[in-house]
């Protein structure tokens, strides 16, 4: 398989500049003693960003952001662009994370536009997506999250569609402990792809990494992983301890 594995953390609103700095250092450290078998990705929040970038120079792991404003530039007091963003040295952006859909009011149509700008300006994108579980138990979870690749990045073009990593992240298996099972996971990964390859065809869907987020953690990491069609993790709270984050990158 020629695409990318990735492991990517998710601080979320965790951790003070000091306390960020000292964690990024930490898994920093730990993967210059150990190269990793995928790429790692550290999604910040936007204080963290440039002082996390002076921080990484291990092989292989890169600086990511966890949103970015869905205007270029201006009177939008408290956002952040992404042009500031990239200007940190950041190389990702999360979007679509169901905690901005659900508490921010995200919709496709906003999240159309992050994705835009975010790629216009450099960032690859980390675009999540997900059912509820009243959705799943209508089985209605195919639809939903065919309707959200729909809406806010099944028009990009084939170059730019190189920059989007996937990350399905059930809603109801974030921060729950409820993990989705690996074959829960595989089947969605496998249809999300089988929707990739209809939108861009087969070689690209072959091409594309799709993440399986919510609730992966160091127990059972190694589990999806082994599953042929999750391409690696989206992980919240096990990526704020350095231990809990490179034991599943060593699930690789
Ligand atoms: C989780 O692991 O719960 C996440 O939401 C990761 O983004």
């Amino acid at each position: 398989q020629m695409r990318k594995k990735i492991v990517a953390g998710n601080w979320k609103m965790n951790e003070t500049l000091q306390e960020g700095i000292a964690l990024a250092k930490e898994i920093n450290d730990s993967l210059k003693a150990e190269k990793p078998n995928c790429d790692v990705v550290i999604c910040t929040p936007f204080i963290h960003l440039a002082s996390v970038a002076q921080v990484l120079d291990a092989e292989g792991v890169a600086l990511g952001a966890e949103n970015c404003a869905d205007k270029e530039k201006g009177a939008y007091t408290g956002e952040v662009s992404a042009a500031m963003v990239k200007s940190t040295g950041a190389q990702y952006v999360i979007l679509g994370h169901s905690e901005r859909r659900q508490y921010y009011g995200e919709t496709a149509e906003i999240l159309k536009e992050k994705v835009q700008l975010a790629l216009a300006n450099g960032l690859k994108v980390i675009f999540c997506c997900g059912e509820t579980l009243e959705e799943r138990e209508a089985e209605k979870q195919n639809e939903v999250v065919k309707a959200e690749l729909e809406g806010s990045v099944f028009h990009l073009s084939a170059e730019e569609w190189k920059n989007i990593v996937l990350a399905y992240e059930p809603i109801w298996a974030i921060g729950t402990g409820k993990t989705a099972t690996s074959d829960q996971a595989q089947e969605m990964l496998a249809y999300i792809r089988s929707i990739v390859a209809e939108k861009y065809g087969k070689e690209a869907a072959e091409d594309t990494t799709i993440l399986y987020g919510g609730s992966c953690n160091a127990s059972n990491a190694a589990e999806l992983f082994s599953k042929s069609d999750i391409d690696g993790g989206l992980i919240g709270g096990a990526s704020l301890k350095a231990a809990d984050f490179k034991a599943i990158i060593d699930a690789w």
